[in-house]
């Protein structure tokens, strides 16, 4: 009892020393040096992951949050996102999702803090970077740049976000979570196209955030030449390698967007990245003086109705450690959660320490933080070849090190993590068609193509789409009507006319005499291509008609308020007298499709037009589809599948989903995105209107209702896995086992409440594979699956010694001379009430 007195005594004193030690802070706010951040008086390690509020409704805010701090999350990151809060010029709207102070309200109410990246430019996958659709429609405005209409506008903005957080106490020095402000967005990727006005803008911007709040530090990512009052950050996947460094002696090391994948476009494969790569580059980054680094993103969610830019998927960073559904994405969730437990566990020693690096060959590398005088010493050992493991030796003992690995030890002794060796659970996601929402009845309406007739606006050629339809809908109706003499027309039954669209992008649904021709579009890396199809003609009037489509505005490069869109030249090859070209024809114009300016996709609008029976074969394009269902059973997150749809967009009593593009099959033959989220809180009990305008053809009927879990979980552990960092505390500042027996050993929990209910694979020896996809090897026990049994069944939570005595007599072990791993899969099922 004495003795740990004296213990809690002296490290209180030594805490007051470190305290007296940097210095005058004043209590509240934020301050820095070259080592770290210092909130309110306390230096500190970041680990902060980018969510952002309007990609999920309020009601999985705090669910998120709370499952981002048991990853180990002190810092949230989120962008202010300008065009849903003023859609209008000076009409404001801060509600549902789009109420950013209640959600950086609830991050404090967990404790944590936030970077507030205001922009006003974002990127962020979003529709026109965030800029507002009015804004470009400013006489002579140019985003980006030393231009007058610009910065009146930008800093108008500035004021009003700061302005607001000020008054809701946000501020860190107001006793709020907001430590850190953000003033542009990687802004030398496009500095070059503005000269002199792209220099004197970015000063321009540092001052005037400055000017407007100085209460705590503004940070500038991507920007080499960041003003002296601004820190530069790192942005990429590999800052601790790629990173120059801080542009000035007092500013510390921070990462603001460690990509935990890649966003995906329609079109794309499936991103990868895995977490023990993750794991490296952030490790290797603490190992380089870094205090910050920020997961981009930590949590993505859903670009709900029209919100994404260009060709970017309706999903947003599924890959991330919080899956779409907000689901824990194991191991990325749980690897990083110890590596944070990790550094944390070496915080002293990083914080206070000095380090010294030491490298020992070309890819073999220690680096030590250590303060004699304190007693404070940490350690990472970096293995950094990309094939070859490594023995290393370090103050006398030697450490195997995997290969492109990091290992951590919190004492200069123990190896509490490795970046290679995932000792965390694993997980695989499960989509389950709903029992409750089945067998739904569906109702179809058919638009009307329309002729330049039913068409009010006309123009010589056809309009520029994105400024037509000025951010209100995708869509934009096209008619022109010729007048052909049967002598223009081919003679023979087996040449027809070609009908050739050059479009500007995005995609194009054709119509000729109102029946159906066909479907062109572009892709993220080239929006524009050139439609071409064979079509039938008839002496006498015909009609064209486009439903030209935009997927989004685009979000990036220099001058995004001069992009255009849209069909541009047309032309009908193969008349008998040559190419006619109906480009400068007189065209009608009509921005959004019948439907949407109806609202057929709420119950009052549903209840303007006569729906029908499904047709059999379903209709053809522009069609609406309408069906009501009950929330499905349980609490598990919903979603649509839309396997046999085209493309379209889908909703929910009345909220859009966002766009669905199931027929741009990626490289890989498969749909990029097949399931769209429902979020729980869009759904009532019973009656849940849904419906679905499907542009091309699709079938309804195929389109199902499942739930999302992760109840797959797997461990794969193998002999020289280190034991879990769970193992270990720091109590006033010492460093202790708090295990028994530190060995590794094959940890899985399940998800909520739920109890494993299956073991569907275990393979103690030389099992091969992944998560969901295990293979038995020659070397298997025979004993695997019942010593799993016996260990796990019915519990929530359980722990497979990785021991060879366990699972084989010393007499019977079928390969005594090979390193053992031990792979075992799950199935969770939540408990039957007694
Ligand atoms: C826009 O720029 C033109 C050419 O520089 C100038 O003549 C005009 O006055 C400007 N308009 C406004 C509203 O600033
Ligand atoms: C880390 O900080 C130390 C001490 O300030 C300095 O000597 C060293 O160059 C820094 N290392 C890197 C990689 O920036
Ligand atoms: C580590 O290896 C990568 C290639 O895998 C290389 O780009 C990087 O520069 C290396 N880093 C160090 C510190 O040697
Ligand atoms: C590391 O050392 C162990 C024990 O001395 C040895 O068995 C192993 O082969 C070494 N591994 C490497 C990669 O050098
Ligand atoms: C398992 O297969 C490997 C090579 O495929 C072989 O070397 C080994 O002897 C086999 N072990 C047993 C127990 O069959
Ligand atoms: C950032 O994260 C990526 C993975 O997204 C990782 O590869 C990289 O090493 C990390 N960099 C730092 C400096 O943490």
């Amino acid at each position: 009892m004495a003795k740990s007195n004296q213990i809690l005594m002296l490290s209180f004193l030594l805490s007051l020393l470190i305290i007296s030690a940097i210095g005058d802070e004043k209590p509240r706010g934020v301050t820095y040096d070259s080592r770290s951040l210092i909130v309110n008086g306390n230096r500190e390690l970041f680990f902060s992951g980018s969510i952002h509020y309007p990609r999920s409704p309020p009601e999985m805010w705090p669910d998120i949050i709370r499952k981002a701090k048991e990853g180990g999350i002190n810092l949230v990151q989120t962008y202010v996102f300008w065009n849903i809060h003023e859609p209008v010029q000076d009409q404001f709207d801060f509600e549902g999702n789009y109420d950013i102070v209640k959600f950086i309200k609830e991050i404090g109410k967990q404790d944590m803090y936030v970077t507030l990246r205001i922009g006003p430019y974002i990127e962020a996958e979003w529709s026109s970077g965030g800029f507002p659709y009015w804004l470009r429609e400013i006489k002579n405005i140019t985003f980006r740049s030393y231009n007058e209409p610009f910065v009146y506008h930008m800093k108008k903005y500035a004021e009003m976000v700061i302005g607001l957080m000020k008054k809701e106490k946000l501020f860190a020095p107001q006793g709020g979570p907001i430590i850190l402000a953000q003033i542009e967005n990687e802004y030398n990727n496009v500095q070059a196209a503005y000269k002199e006005n792209g220099k004197k803008y970015i000063e321009w911007a540092a001052t005037m955030a400055a000017e407007i709040y100085d209460g705590v530090p503004w940070i500038m990512c991507k920007q080499k030449e960041a003003p002296p009052s601004v820190i530069n950050a790192c942005n990429g996947r590999h800052c601790a390698d790629t990173f120059t460094g801080p542009n000035g002696p007092n500013k510390p090391s921070l990462w603001t967007e460690n990509w935990t994948a890649q966003y995906r476009t329609y079109g794309d494969p499936p991103s990868q990245r895995s977490a023990e790569d993750l794991a490296f580059s952030v490790a290797r980054f603490f190992a380089k003086n870094g205090t910050l680094t920020n997961y981009y993103m930590y949590h993505g969610g859903t670009n709900f109705g029209r919100s994404s830019s260009s060709f970017v998927t309706t999903r947003y960073y599924d890959e991330a450690p919080l899956d779409e559904f907000g689901l824990k994405r194991d191991p990325k969730w749980s690897h990083l959660r110890d590596l944070h437990r990790a550094l944390r566990l070496s915080r002293r020693a990083l914080l206070w320490g000095t380090p010294t690096v030491q490298k020992i060959n070309e890819n073999l590398e220690i680096t030590v933080y250590e303060n004699i005088a304190e007693q404070m010493c940490a350690a990472f050992l970096t293995n950094n070849h990309t094939t070859k493991p490594s023995n290393i030796t370090f103050r006398g003992a030697e450490y195997y090190l995997p290969e492109k690995s990091v290992s951590i030890l919190a004492d200069c002794k123990t190896v509490v993590y490795n970046t290679q060796t995932v000792v965390s659970q694993h997980n695989s996601r499960n989509f389950v068609p709903s029992e409750k929402a089945k067998n739904l009845k569906w109702e179809m309406y058919e638009e009307k193509v329309p002729t330049i007739n039913d068409l009010a606006l006309k123009n010589r050629e056809p309009l520029e789409l994105y400024s037509l339809i000025k951010d209100k809908s995708d869509y934009a109706w096209y008619s022109t009507r010729i007048n052909l003499n049967h002598r223009d027309l081919p003679m023979r039954p087996d040449i027809l006319p070609v009908l050739q669209i050059a479009s500007m992008g995005h995609a194009l649904v054709v119509f000729v005499n109102g029946q159906y021709v066909g479907f062109g579009h572009g892709n993220n890396i080239e929006k524009s291509f050139v439609f071409r199809h064979p079509i039938v003609l008839k002496p006498g009037i015909n009609d064209i008609t486009l439903l030209a489509e935009i997927v989004g505005y685009p979000n990036s490069g220099a001058y995004m308020e001069k992009r255009f869109a849209g069909p541009r030249g047309i032309t009908i090859q193969g008349l008998m007298a040559g190419t006619l070209d109906v480009t400068q024809n007189v065209w009608g114009h009509e921005v959004g499709v019948f439907g949407e300016n109806e609202q057929l996709f709420n119950e009052e609008g549903a209840n303007k037009v006569k729906w029908t029976s499904l047709t059999d074969p379903p209709p053809g394009p522009v069609t609406w589809y309408k069906t009501y269902f009950d929330a499905p059973e349980g609490t598990d997150p919903v979603a649509l599948k839309m396997d046999q749809m085209q493309k379209g967009m889908m909703w929910v009593n009345g909220k859009c989903l966002g766009r669905y593009w199931v027929s741009f099959l990626s490289p890989l033959g498969q749909a990029t995105q097949s399931e769209y989220h429902i979020p729980r809180a869009f759904l009532k009990p019973q009656n849940n209107l849904l419906v679905v305008f499907e542009e091309t053809g699709g079938q309804p009927d195929k389109i199902t209702i499942v739930t999302v879990n992760r109840d797959t979980i797997c461990s794969m552990i193998t002999e020289y896995h280190p034991p879990d960092v769970k193992s270990w505390e720091r109590s006033g500042g010492k460093f202790c086992a708090v295990v028994e027996d530190l060995k590794a050993g094959a940890s899985l929990t399940c998800p909520d409440d739920n109890v494993i209910e299956k073991v569907e694979f275990a393979s103690y020896g030389n099992p091969d594979g992944a998560c969901g996809n295990f293979l038995m090897r020659n070397c298997t026990s025979p004993n695997s699956v019942k010593v799993a049994e016996d260990y796990c069944l019915g519990k929530h939570t359980c722990t497979i010694p990785v021991d060879r005595e366990i699972f084989d007599e010393p007499d019977k072990d079928p390969c005594p001379n090979i390193f053992k791993t031990l792979a075992v899969q799950v199935k969770c099922v939540v408990p039957k009430k007694n």
